[in-house]
This record gives C-alpha cells, sequence and structure tokens, in this order.
C-alpha cells in the first residue's frame, strides 16, 4: 500500500532533503525513485528510505509515479512540468520559482491555503523566505489584519544550495587555517566575516527578485492583492535556518501578549520569546526543526497602538522546501482518501 513517489533532483540539498521528510513524516511510500542528471545516475544513494538506484530523468519514469517533487531549476520545471501532469499525469509539487505566480497554478502554504491546491495537478512550494514569514504572519492576520508589512531578512547560505554552504565551510576553514581571505564563486561576495545585501537579480525598482517575492507571493498564498510589503534581503554567513525581522501595521489593536498567545495556537509555529533567559530565536535552534521559531514579540508605537515587531527563524530546507512541499502532498492524501 502507498504511493510511487519521485524526487527530481535527488543529490541536492532540497532533494535530500524531501526523502529525509517523507520518512519522518511515515508518508506512506510505496516506492521511491530518485532522478538527476546523467552524471549521476546509475550511483546508489544511501537514503532513509533504503538504498535506491539514481536514475536519470526521463518523463515517462517520472510519469509512473502518483507523486513527483520537482528539486531543480525553473527552466527545467517550466519545460517538464506540464509534460509530466498532461493527461491526467501524476501530480507535481514544484520547489522551483517558474511557476509561483501562475494564475491557473496554486501557490501553496498548507497550514495557510491547502484549499486552493484541491484537484490540481501541478502545485507550487513558495519561495523560502516567504514561507517561513507566513507562519506567523497569517495566524496575525487573521487576529489583527495585517496592513503593511517590512521585512528584513538574515538568510542562510542554505538558500544557494549545497554548493552554498560548501563555499561558506570552505572559505571559513581557509581563513581560519590560513589566514587567507575569502573569496567567493557561489555568492556576489566572500560570504565568511560578511553580510551581503543582494540576493538574486536587482529589478528595475531596484529590489532584488528574492525581495519581490516576499511581496508577490505573500500577497498570492494569503490572498490579499493590496497588501503592502516590503523586504530587504539579506546574505549572512550561517549556514541553513533564514532569520527574518518583520514589523507590522495591523488593521486592530494589537498587543504583545495578545500576539504570543495567537502565535502558541498556530501550527507549525514555535514561540521561544523569553528574552531576559536569552530565549529567542536562533538559526542554530531552527536548525533541524520542523517549526519556524517565533520571539522577539513587541509592540512599537511607530504605528499607534497597532504596530508589532517579531523575529523569526525558520529551517531553510525544511519549512523553506522540504516540509511544505511534503505537507502539501500529505494534504492531497487526505484531501483524496
Ligand atoms: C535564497 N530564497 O535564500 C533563496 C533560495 O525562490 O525558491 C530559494 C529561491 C526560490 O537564496
Amino acid at each position: 500500500d502507498g504511493y510511487t513517489v519521485g524526487v527530481v533532483g535527488a543529490t541536492g540539498a532540497v532533494g535530500e532533503e524531501i526523502v529525509s521528510v517523507l520518512s519522518r513524516r511515515g508518508f506512506p511510500v510505496k516506492q521511491l525513485k530518485l532522478f538527476s542528471s546523467a552524471r549521476s545516475a546509475g550511483k546508489v544513494k544511501n537514503t532513509p528510505l533504503g538504498d535506491i538506484t539514481i536514475q536519470e530523468f526521463s518523463v515517462p519514469e517520472a510519469r509512473s509515479c502518483d507523486y513527483v517533487f520537482l528539486a531543480v531549476d525553473g527552466d527545467f520545471a517550466k519545460e517538464y512540468a506540464p509534460q509530466i501532469t498532461q493527461d491526467n499525469g501524476p501530480v507535481v509539487i514544484d520547489n522551483s520559482s517558474a511557476w509561483r505566480m501562475d494564475p491557473d497554478v496554486p501557490l501553496v502554504v498548507p497550514e495557510i491555503n491547502i484549499a486552493a491546491a484541491k484537484g490540481k495537478k501541478l502545485i507550487a512550494n513558495p519561495n523560502c523566505t516567504t514561507s517561513i514569514a507566513l507562519m506567523a504572519l497569517y495566524p496575525l492576520h487573521k487576529e489583527f489584519g495585517v496592513k503593511k508589512c517590512i521585512v528584513s531578512t538574515y538568510q542562510a547560505a542554505s538558500g544557494a544550495g549545497a554548493p552554498g554552504m560548501q563555499e561558506l565551510l570552505d572559505e571559513t576553514k581557509k581563513y581560519v587555517t590560513t589566514g587567507e581571505l575569502p573569496s567567493n564563486k557561489v555568492f556576489a561576495h566572500p560570504l565568511p566575516l560578511n553580510v551581503i545585501p543582494h540576493i538574486d537579480k536587482f529589478q528595475d525598482n531596484m529590489y532584488t527578485k528574492e525581495e519581490m517575492k516576499v511581496t508577490w507571493e505573500s500577497r498570492k498564498i494569503m490572498g490579499l492583492p493590496d497588501l503592502r510589503v516590503s523586504c530587504t534581503s539579506v546574505r549572512i554567513p550561517t549556514l541553513r535556518a533564514h532569520s527574518e525581522s518583520i514589523t507590522i501595521e495591523t488593521e486592530k489593536p494589537v498587543s504583545a501578549d495578545r500576539a504570543r498567545e495567537v502565535l502558541r495556537a498556530a501550527p507549525g509555529v514555535k514561540v521561544v520569546d523569553d528574552p531576559l533567559n536569552n530565549q529567542y530565536p536562533m538559526p542554530l535552534t531552527a536548525t533541524g526543526a520542523f517549526d519556524v521559531e517565533v520571539g522577539r514579540i513587541r509592540a512599537n508605537d511607530v504605528f499607534g497602538d497597532c504596530g508589532l515587531d517579531f523575529f523569526v527563524c525558520g529551517d531553510q530546507l525544511l519549512r523553506g522546501a522540504a516540509l511544505n512541499a511534503v505537507l502539501i502532498a500529505e494534504a492531497l492524501v487526505k484531501q483524496t482518501a
């Protein structure tokens, strides 16, 4: 019993994490197919679901699955997602940004808008910065109404995949062991000892694409096309959890105590907010955890009695990618059961 599940991009950081989350969540996998480029095909991968021989991707093999996770780039997803799903093919959950803003493709955080995925074959998984922020933002919106949102991010190397993490480790080690200044290939500048206010390409409005994704995708997922959002995205030398400082203006008056209560009741959120005992969200504690940590919750008086500040940390590869994708599949299994 169970489903045939395919993971395309199985050797990448997100692909590996999808297999791990399928196992951690006990997703009913009957057979797991791991797809990659010809270069890795034939290698045996040791996974929590057994040793699996990696296959070169092909459309017919992908179509023989019930659920296919795409953990590859947008160009690949643009070309192949329609070929996999057509004529009653499998459900495809795509991690790239290729389909996210397509009006016919639902963009889903399961705790917020899984209803949008009902009956759909292609579902887009959001940008990591967006999904991590929304775990806190959406419950606050339901309670207080969010009018405006200002986000500053502190994003981990994992956002640039396994090569980004490796570059951070290698360059840090080089500096520590030899004193030679860090250099860079993956990032626009050396990441160790640095912060880089530049993630993805600059747009005509001089925001980066990463920053605009937070605006575009938050609006779509929360169904708030007029929500005012401004984001500054910054890469920092941490490995795999993104942090975000968020300021909101609300419709209704907000207090820190009530916000804390709302967030404690929210699924996928862990309130870590005891600053006097040094308890607040941090990348090191958020790493590997399914829940997004939220803390430093306080009312600000910038927006009268309608302002709130808080800090979130979430594992970029889990809520920001693999966990969110697997939760979508779990919800679809329930919808069709
Ligand atoms: C980063 N957020 O931290 C990016 C990675 O839209 O799926 C994911 C980009 C995306 O670099």
